[in-house]
């Protein structure tokens, strides 16, 4: 079971790991100042809806919902819902009774907790009594968090008036094509009206509903986020047709996911060989939608029973059999981690405001990877980091724009070549990798490979961190290697 958390991830030296002897894109990223002050305070602690709160908030999904009303060609229902998890079985499906008894669970150990979500491993829609009766149960006993779901559409409109009367501000849609000649290719069938539909009359109905379900999300105020799933050669051309057709209905924000297809998952795309798009494609995809709806960069595509911040998975510790009968959710904990987050907030957007006043005229953009594991800090060391951020930083500006993953190095207190050959290829293109520490013999190594990896900047703020790098850099004669 994981400990009581109360100060942020960010103080504190990293044990020495193996050989080491020796703004954003996402236009909810920012503060207050820049969206109206309902919707900052809708936002402003859901790790999904604002990239700034991921860095201090987590969610948990309870895997309430087994069944779905149509079927994906990326998606095999053995495996967690494509929408929003990688794919691997959901440990244990709940009861909303035994959903309740885990979500107080996990508030009591882990005052991050900001968000309640229900994403599969099926449609949150297609088992609506479930769903709602979760909701329903969580929101008595822990009325401070957000509820949140995520859906294929299908089923939306007719529970758009129970969404709102639950108080659930933020609902996902998964719109993967709004042309059914392209829907056809991804959803072979439908479940709708006590029948199956297929072919181009499936892709057509669940469009129309999807459509349906978000104009009266939007009219309702709900903030509403699309999800695409991005399949190269089917609907890579058609991303941003989605991306404006959703953008003029109101969504709040698109996150174009990869798609995941592996034969051994047993899905339609997965035994047929469409593959999945590579991190620069999906940049280049990325980049074409500028301009439209705002995106959203952060997602880690999560299991439908993920508990944590993203990009970890504490769920493993908090299955039934490792939870108390009747867990305590102390509500002083999570308002003293809240006056944390509060002062953390200020000193990080106080230092950033800092950096940009030394900051030169912009030039020519940077990438900068950082090892963090939460707070807003470089408090990772590089040999357990899983991922990197990646940033880009101008001098002026820094921009959040996505996540680079890789296994991590240090594998019981030693490293791994294939773990470093993977992590050198994950940061291509990448200037400098900002880390709490290293040691001598991964350094050289990336050295070699031409990438620099420093760790002056060891758990101070990210983003003020990169702009004191790129000053440095810069002063120094446009070298990438200070
Ligand atoms: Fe869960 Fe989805 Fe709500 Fe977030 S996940 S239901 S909006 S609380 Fe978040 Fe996970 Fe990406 Fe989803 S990182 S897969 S976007
Ligand atoms: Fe699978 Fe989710 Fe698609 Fe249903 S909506 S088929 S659970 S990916």
């Amino acid at each position: 079971m994981s400990g009581q958390i109360i100060s942020l991830p960010r103080t504190g030296k990293e044990p020495a790991g193996c050989a080491s002897k020796g703004q954003s894109s996402c236009g909810s990223s920012q503060g207050p100042g820049d969206m109206p002050a309902d919707i900052w305070n809708k936002v402003k602690d859901h790790p999904c809806y604002s990239e700034e709160a991921h860095h201090y908030f987590a969610r948990m999904h309870v895997a309430v919902a087994p069944a779905c009303n149509i079927q994906c060609n990326y998606c095999n229902r053995k495996y967690d819902c494509s929408n929003e998890s990688r794919p691997g079985v959901v440990s244990e499906k709940l009861t909303p009774e035994q959903a309740l008894r885990k979500v107080m669970a996990v508030a009591s150990k882990v005052p991050q907790l900001s968000v309640l979500g229900i994403a599969g491993p099926g449609d949150a829609l297609a088992n609506p009594h479930r769903t709602f009766r979760t909701f329903e149960l969580v929101s008595k006993a822990l009325p401070h968090l957000k509820l949140c779901l995520s859906t294929n559409g299908l089923a939306l409109p007719d529970h758009v008036d129970t969404i709102a009367d639950y108080n659930i501000d933020h609902v996902t849609i998964t719109i993967s094509a709004v042309d059914p000649e392209i829907g056809q290719h991804i959803y072979p069938w439908i479940f709708f009206d006590h029948r199956r539909w297929t072919g181009r009359d499936a892709a057509r109905i669940l469009h129309e509903r999807q459509m349906e379900g978000l104009e009266r999300l939007v009219a309702a105020g709900i903030l509403v986020k699309v999800n695409s799933v991005l399949i190269p050669g089917l609907n890579d051309q058609h991303m941003i047709d989605i991306n404006r057709l959703v953008k003029a209905k109101g969504a709040f924000l698109h996150n174009v996911m990869p798609l995941i297809s592996d034969p051994a998952h047993g899905t339609h795309f997965g035994l047929t060989g469409q593959r999945g798009p590579t991190p620069i494609e999906l940049a280049a995809v990325q980049e074409d939608l500028e301009g439209g709806a705002k995106l959203m960069r952060h997602c880690r595509q999560c299991r439908a029973d993920a508990v944590g911040l993203l990009g970890e998975d504490q769920g493993a510790d908090f299955s039934l059999d490792k939870i108390e009968a009747d867990p305590v959710f102390d509500p002083q904990v999570r308002e003293i981690y809240m006056s944390v987050v509060a002062q953390e907030r200020a000193d990080r957007h106080a230092a950033e405001t800092a950096a940009r006043q030394n900051a030169q005229e912009g030039r020519k953009p940077l990438l900068v990877a950082v090892a963090t594991k939460g707070g807003g800090r470089i408090n990772q060391h590089f040999g357990h980091a899983r991922e990197f951020q990646l940033l880009e930083v101008d001098g002026r500006q820094v921009r959040f724009i996505g996540v680079r993953r890789a296994d991590n190095y240090c594998k019981g207190g030693y490293g791994e070549e294939d773990s470093l050959a993977a992590i050198i290829k994950a940061l291509e293109g990448v200037s400098v990798v900002l880390v709490a520490r290293i040691g001598d013999c991964p350094r050289q190594t990336l050295a070699e490979a031409g990438i620099t990896v420093i760790d002056d900047y060891a758990h101070e703020f990210i983003e003020a961190s990169a702009l004191a790098w790129w000053g440095r850099v810069n002063q120094a004669g446009g070298r990438a290697s200070a």
